[in-house]
C-alpha cells in the first residue's frame, strides 16, 4: 500500500501504533509519515512504531500556507501523482481542504484496503484479543452470580456494574456499552439498558465486551430463569443448536454469505426466518466490527487467521429473545473458540 492518505483512526493505530485522536497518515513507496499536532507529538514519538516520519502540523493548519508549500514537497519528492483517499473517513471539509493544498494531484478512493489487511490477526493481536476476552470472562463471571441472586438490580445498574469490574480487572475500556436486558426486553437485539428491575422469571441477555491495548472482545449470554417455559427451553436450544453447529462448520475459504447460512438455515427451517434479523457475525479487532462479515452481502471469502463472532439470535417480540455469541479464530487446522464462558 502506497501513495495514500490514512484517515481512519483504527487504521492509523494499526500501521502506526498512534493513538491520538487528531492526525493522519501518508504512506508512500519509500517512507511513511504521521501528521498530527501539538497536542499529540510528544505521545507519537513515544509510542509509534519505528521508521515512521513525525510532521508537526500546528502550525500549518493556522497557516494554509506553509501547509501547502510542506505537503506539496512531500509530494513531490515521492512522485505522487494519484493518491489513495478513504472516502469512508475523511470528511467533506478535510477533502476540500486536501484538494486545495494538492493541484494537479488525481484522489481514487481506496476505502477498505487496509480493512482487508487488519483482517488477518498476527500472532500479538490473537494474544491480545484473547486478554480482552480473558477480562471480560471474568467480568461476566461475577455478574452471573449477581443475576443468579436475583437481586432487586435495574439493567443500567448491571451496566455499570460491568464497567467498573472492567476497569479493576484490566480493560482499557469497555467495547461498547453493554447490553443488559432483562424478560421482554431481551426482544430487542440492541437494547440499551433502562432503570426496569431484574424479576425472578426474567430471562436475562448480556452482550458485553471489553478494549485490552486498543484490542476488543465481544460476547453475549443468555441466563434462563431458575424455572424457564417450555419455550424458553426451545428457543435457547435451537439457537445454541444453531450456534454449535456454525461454529463446527465454518473454514476459511468459504464466503461470508454461506458462513452466515450455517446457523441461519436451522433457525429459519424451524419457522423462526422473521425473528432473526440481523447479521451472523463480524470479525472484530481494534474495531468491535470490523471486515468480514458474516451476512447475505458479504460474498467474499473469509481468511485463516481472521477472528469472527457467530451470534445467532431469535426474537420474539413483547415475551423474549435468546442470542449466543463467540469469538472464532479460523485457523488452517481448524477452528479454536476465543470465548470458554458456559452456555
Ligand atoms: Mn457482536
Amino acid at each position: 500500500m502506497h501513495n495514500c492518505l490514512i484517515t481512519n483512526k483504527s487504521n492509523i493505530r494499526y500501521l502506526s501504533s498512534f493513538t491520538g485522536s487528531t492526525g493522519f497518515m501518508l504512506l508512500t513507496k519509500s517512507k511513511k509519515y504521521l501528521f498530527t499536532d501539538f497536542r499529540y507529538i510528544e505521545r507519537a514519538k513515544n509510542t509509534i512504531k519505528k521508521g515512521i516520519q513525525i510532521v508537526d502540523t500546528t502550525k500549518m493548519w493556522k497557516n494554509e500556507a506553509e501547509l501547502k508549500e510542506n505537503w506539496q514537497k512531500i509530494l513531490h519528492r515521492h512522485r505522487i501523482k494519484i493518491l489513495g483517499i478513504e472516502e469512508g473517513s475523511l470528511t467533506v471539509l478535510r477533502y476540500k481542504k486536501f484538494k486545495k493544498i494538492s493541484p494537479k494531484i488525481k484522489f481514487k478512493d481506496i476505502s477498505g484496503k487496509i480493512e482487508k489487511l487488519r483482517e488477518i490477526k498476527s500472532k500479538q493481536e490473537i494474544s491480545h484479543i484473547q486478554k480482552s476476552q480473558a477480562i471480560n470472562e471474568k467480568v461476566f463471571a461475577k455478574i452471573k452470580k449477581i443475576v443468579q441472586k436475583r437481586p432487586r438490580v435495574s439493567e443500567i445498574d448491571l451496566a455499570w456494574k460491568i464497567k467498573e469490574l472492567g476497569h479493576k480487572y484490566g480493560a482499557d475500556d469497555v467495547s461498547f456499552n453493554p447490553v443488559v436486558a432483562f424478560g421482554k426486553n431481551s426482544a430487542i437485539p440492541h437494547h440499551a439498558p433502562t432503570s426496569r428491575k431484574l424479576k425472578k422469571s426474567d430471562i436475562v441477555l448480556i452482550d458485553m465486551g471489553m478494549k485490552y491495548k486498543g484490542y476488543c472482545s465481544d460476547m453475549t449470554r443468555t441466563i434462563l430463569p431458575a424455572k424457564p417455559t417450555e419455550k424458553q427451553k426451545e428457543i435457547y436450544n435451537l439457537v445454541l443448536k444453531a450456534q454449535q453447529t456454525a461454529i463446527s462448520q465454518i473454514r476459511p475459504g468459504m464466503t461470508g454469505k454461506r458462513a452466515d447460512n450455517l446457523a441461519r438455515k436451522i433457525i429459519n427451517r424451524a419457522g423462526y426466518e422473521e425473528n432473526y434479523g440481523h447479521a451472523g457475525g463480524h470479525g472484530i479487532g481494534l474495531d468491535i466490527h470490523e471486515s468480514p462479515s458474516l451476512s447475505e452481502k458479504y460474498t467474499k471469502p473469509l481468511k485463516t487467521n481472521s477472528i469472527i463472532t457467530i451470534e445467532p439470535g431469535i426474537y420474539l417480540p413483547e415475551e423474549f429473545g435468546v442470542r449466543i455469541e463467540d469469538m472464532i479464530l479460523l485457523g488452517k487446522s481448524g477452528n479454536k473458540n476465543l470465548t470458554k464462558a458456559k452456555k
